[in-house]
């Protein structure tokens, strides 16, 4: 009995004794002061997990802050984030979209950020990148947020850019939202850089005229998320060179709906062609297409089969997997990308594993690595 108690006993002076020894840590940049001191332990930097939440780690800048007021925020590429999902035709819940994104990203950054396939680190090359946060949108009238998140647009793609020798003009890249988030963004894009070629990543063609989907009963319904492109293509946003990729959702009418779509400006590459012509064949078509015009992207992450995406409002069966649809984007390279999104992220919808919003993140990854492998001036 008295022998266990002194081995016990010696146990704890043992354990009490033990130091935990950290790895040495650096190589974060953060944007939190450093705390001065000299005991070796750092708690500024260090942990993908510390701090609030930005896409990758990045800093987070107030973007809509009044230049009057001093403010002289300047970057070239921003995160924007579309709290907004009132205008879906199935499952809402993707005004969570933004923060899931971000959730999905947290190992991502500056430090190991080095593409095992490009050998390039897009956080850390001469692009600076900020994360605005999400834009103040009422919840409470379609109308209104789409007009709060076009001045947003505006007055984010208005900064200065960080580095005007390469790229005058920011770009963004916007986190939805529900696709009518797209809307806004391409009218914003369209006065700063002109009419823009779509590359719309969809499982639904998203052109259909407000009369079929919807019934057109008011303008107000008439702006949703199955008719936004056929909004923008009424507007003038749109150039007739724009291209689907991903279609496999039925349609509303057999013909009309196809050639409705045609008039938008649209071509077509559906799912099951990437078993014929495969991913080389894909990129092959998108880039035969768009050509050199400026050319804006739109990833609905219900491009994806529900397998690889089951958190998404509108989900088909029968879609590309994540590494098909990575490698069809990073095969972009050397387009003229003037602004992207990447929408209907429903996080409800999500696993435990966050199976959607890691997949949304690294789309995100790849948008902002063809914007930093091409600077596109003003035109
Ligand atoms: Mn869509």
């Amino acid at each position: 009995m008295l022998l266990s108690l002194k081995i016990w006993l010696a146990c704890a002076a043992c354990i009490s004794a033990r130091e935990i020894v950290f790895p040495p840590l650096s190589g974060v940049e953060s944007f939190q002061e450093r705390l001065r001191d000299d005991d070796g332990i750092d708690i500024s930097t260090g942990s993908d997990f510390h701090g609030l939440m930005t896409f990758a780690n990045l800093p987070y800048a107030n973007c809509f802050k009044d230049s009057r007021d001093g403010d002289t925020l300047e970057s070239d590429i921003f995160l924007l984030g579309a709290p907004f999902d009132t205008s879906v035709t199935a499952r809402p819940g993707a005004r969570f979209g933004p923060t899931g994104i971000r959730q999905g990203s947290r190992r991502m950054g500056a430090t190991m950020g080095w593409s095992i396939y490009t050998g390039e680190n897009s956080f850390g090359s001469w692009a600076k990148i900020l994360d605005c946060g999400d834009a103040p949108l009422t919840f409470l009238d379609n109308t209104i947020a789409l007009k709060q998140l076009e001045k947003a647009h505006r007055v984010v793609s208005g900064r200065k850019a960080k580095t005007p020798s390469k790229s005058s003009i920011p770009r963004i890249i916007t986190l939805g939202g529900d696709h009518t988030t797209t809307l806004p963004a391409l009218r914003s894009a369209a006065s700063r850089w002109g009419k823009v070629s779509v590359i719309h990543f969809d499982s639904h063609i998203d052109t259909w005229d407000p009369k079929v989907l919807g019934g057109g009963i008011t303008d107000y319904i008439s702006v949703n998320h199955g008719t936004f492109l056929h909004l923008a293509h009424e507007e003038g946003l749109v150039r007739n060179t724009s291209i689907h990729a991903g279609i496999r959702a039925p349609l509303l009418r057999p013909k009309g709906d196809l050639r409705n779509d045609v008039r938008c400006g649209f071509d077509m590459i559906k799912a099951r062609d990437i078993d014929r012509i495969g991913v080389d064949g894909i990129i092959k078509q998108i880039k035969d297409r768009v050509g050199e015009t400026s050319v804006y992207i739109s990833v609905d992450i219900d491009v994806l089969d529900p397998a690889f995406a089951p958190a998404t409002g509108t989900a088909e069966v029968g879609g590309w997997t994540t590494r098909e649809l990575l490698s069809i984007l990073d095969g972009l390279e050397g387009l003229n990308v003037v602004g992207a999104d990447v929408v209907e992220v429903a996080p409800i919808y999500d696993n435990p594993g966050e199976t959607t919003v890691l997949a949304a993140a690294e789309v995100v990854h790849s948008l902002l690595t063809l914007m930093v492998q091409k600077p596109v001036k003003s035109t």
